[in-house]
């Protein structure tokens, strides 16, 4: 969770057209991009450089950059996203890959992961399998992980969630924060875990960068959980992010 760099994407227009499970209105792309210009601003404050991609109207999902990659300090790999509209997000973020990375290789073969299935755990890489990332794409990313000298595990996203990482995040210093599902699930072995309090399950997705915890705004239950384990939070505003699924770790690639 120690990062010098972000990669991001202001949203489009077209994000009222994102993917979304339930429908509960249409984003604003003007709106998201206020609450994206914070996201920016709060990553700079935690000590980032901040890459923000121009918007691209052809993806309605695109400023999700968290989906098409996956970064290492060894280097980048272009993934292959899961469902069709956003398969072309890959080429798309692969020179913004190219400007910070030595290294970016492909996803073998012709399986498909979403980043926003892969956690990164202080000494593991868990990988989940979802409506999005495959059997095929989730073997072949554990390959690659196990050359670069990574352990990597495939494990399954429970039901109803759309990526591992919408029910679970890391909180640095070897805790985890999951929702109860997750938490019962049994991939976090006897690491230290925060459960997310009920019926703020959508706050499962923060993100650890630096010296801070950033958490989006609206969940005091879990916002206090947070805090009472020991960590610096900074609250952020998710709600058109949210009407399509997203949340904070899915709009920036952090390395
Ligand atoms: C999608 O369904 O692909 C987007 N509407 C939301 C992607 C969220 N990304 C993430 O959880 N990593």
């Amino acid at each position: 969770f120690r990062f010098t760099h972000a990669i991001t994407r202001t949203p489009a227009d077209s994000v009222a057209d994102g993917i979304r499970a339930v429908d509960t209105g249409n984003p604003s792309g003007e709106k998201f991009r206020a609450e994206h210009e914070r996201y920016v601003s709060a990553l700079q404050e935690a000590g980032l450089t901040v890459d923000v991609l121009p918007q691209l109207e052809t993806y309605p999902d695109s400023c999700f950059v968290e989906d098409p990659a996956f970064c290492l300090p060894e280097g980048a790999i272009q993934l292959r996203p899961g469902t069709a509209s956003r398969e072309g997000e890959g080429a798309e973020i692969r020179a913004a890959l190219e400007s910070r990375f030595g290294k970016v290789v492909d996803l073998p073969g012709n399986g498909h992961v979403d980043g926003g299935d892969v956690l990164m755990l202080d000494d593991v890489i868990l990988i989940g399998l979802s409506a999005r990332t495959d059997r095929e794409g989730a073997d072949a990313f554990a390959g690659l992980l196990g050359e670069w000298g990574y352990k990597a595990e495939v494990c399954e996203t429970p039901d109803g969630v759309l990526h591992f990482k919408t029910a679970c995040s890391t909180l640095g210093d070897g805790v985890i924060l999951a929702t109860k599902v997750m938490a019962d699930s049994g991939f976090f072995g006897d690491r230290e875990i925060v459960v997310v309090p009920e019926g703020e399950d959508y706050a499962a997705n923060v993100i650890r960068v630096n010296d801070v915890v950033m958490v989006p705004e609206g969940y005091p239950k879990t916002l206090a959980a947070i805090e009472a384990a020991g960590f610096t939070t900074v609250v952020l505003p998710t709600h058109e992010a949210r009407k399509v699924d997203g949340g904070l770790s899915c709009l920036s690639l952090r390395f």
